[in-house]
């Protein structure tokens, strides 16, 4: 289960079915009727349905299938993407950043589909098995990005397109969090909604920063 490859096997990623997104989209779309696209960082803190949606069954067994029982959750990032406005995510690794430094074998990223996500809407697009790579130089997005400070992959190659995952609602992917992976516009008639959650297990996390861990236990007895 682990190596080079991690806890998701070679290609660095496996693909879900989490459940019924059908309240979670709409309790997204009343506090964010658009048609602005916009990003709120940790909504499992504070709102009901995200903290529902971090512990869903279909959810949490295939994290723990990956990296043990306990795990707990680092942050979450909801993106709503709107029609017809520029706004991509650049190529990026989410295991790292100048805050925290994630232990591939300890930890893994999800992304959930809250709605349709088909070609064109914005979804993700990954570079399967390029979590065999490592952790990858990177610097910081500058403030007028769409990942506003986030870490973007530096030495990518120009033209990388990488593989679309396109998803429906409901589905969704685990990912390596070393896996690069990025995510285009929205050019089709419907909202995106997207939630990407970074789960943890004890020790899986380092900071970077100097500052202590903060996670939010969601399973398990190792707390
Ligand atoms: O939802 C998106 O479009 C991209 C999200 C993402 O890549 C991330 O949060 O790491």
């Amino acid at each position: 289960m682990s190596g080079r490859n991690g806890p998701l096997g070679p290609k660095g990623l496996r693909e879900i079915h989490w459940g019924d997104p059908v309240a979670a989209a709409h309790a997204v779309l009343d506090e964010h009727l658009g048609p602005r696209t916009e990003i709120a960082r940790n909504p499992h803190r504070s709102q009901a349905w995200a903290k529902d949606l971090v512990r869903a069954p279909g959810l949490l067994e295939p994290v723990q299938a990956a990296i043990g029982p306990d795990v707990a959750v680092e942050n979450t990032f909801l993106v709503i993407k709107w029609p017809g406005q520029d706004f991509e995510v650049p190529w990026h690794q989410d295991g790292i950043d100048d805050r925290i430094e994630l232990d591939p074998q300890r930890s893994v990223s999800a992304w959930l589909a809250l709605t349709n996500a088909p070609p064109g809407s914005g979804c993700l697009y990954v570079v399967p098995c390029s979590q065999r790579r490592g952790y990858l130089p990177y610097h910081l997005e500058d403030d007028t990005g769409a990942s506003r400070g986030r870490a973007q992959a530096a030495d990518v190659p120009d033209g990388l397109v990488g593989t679309p995952l396109t998803c429906t609602a409901g589905q969704g992917v685990l990912m390596d969090v070393r896996l690069l992976h990025r995510s285009g516009s929205n050019r089709v008639r419907g909202v995106r909604i997207g939630l990407s959650i970074r789960y943890v297990t004890p020790e899986g996390i380092q900071m970077r920063d100097g500052s202590t861990p903060k996670v939010d236990p969601v399973s398990g007895t190792g707390w």
